[in-house]
């Protein structure tokens, strides 16, 4: 089972309603690692750079104005299979198919405005951690970092 990292953010909406703590807990309980977490406001220039993916997308604009619009909570978590299992925990983007249970389905019901973000893949990962964290602020658990299945 392989041990991964991946970038974990409360978005503007999440923090504003108060649900940090719901977050950090649920993650807790499933037997995660926090790694580093801070409360910070993102450039546009990083929130565009977050969403490279979706730049063509006609919400993009959108996108980067309410990432940026507010405060945000962003952490480095690490687990097995952390970043398919955050992104089951989180549930789907669309209100109508996040199920109860899931952070999205218990806590969101808009696609634009749904409480947090996790990274998709292992190169998303890497990417979305080094934007918003320096690798030495990184709290380091294992000198092995990363792990195999990347050698
Ligand atoms: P996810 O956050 O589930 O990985 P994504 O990467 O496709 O989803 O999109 C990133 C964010 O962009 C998403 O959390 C909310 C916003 N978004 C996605 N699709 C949207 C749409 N059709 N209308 C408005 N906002 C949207
Ligand atoms: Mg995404």
């Amino acid at each position: 089972m392989p041990i991964q990292r991946t970038f974990i953010m409360v978005k503007p909406d999440g923090v504003k309603r108060g649900l940090i703590g719901e977050i950090i807990k649920r993650f807790e309980q499933k037997g995660f690692t926090l790694l580093n977490a801070e409360l910070m406001t993102i450039s546009r220039e990083k929130a565009e750079y977050h969403y490279m993916e979706l730049q063509d997308k006609p919400f993009f604009g959108e996108l980067v104005e309410f990432i940026t619009s507010d405060s945000v909570f962003a952490m480095v978590w690490e687990g097995e299979n952390i970043i398919e299992v955050s992104r089951s925990m989180i549930g789907k983007t669309s209100p109508l198919e996040a199920l109860p249970g899931t952070i999205r389905g218990d806590f969101a019901c808009s696609k634009a405005e749904n409480v947090i973000h996790g990274s998709d893949s292992l190169l998303s990962a890497e990417r979305e951690i080094a934007n918003f964290f320096d690798p030495l602020s990184i709290r380091s658990l294992n000198k092995d970092f990363p792990f195999d299945e990347r050698k």
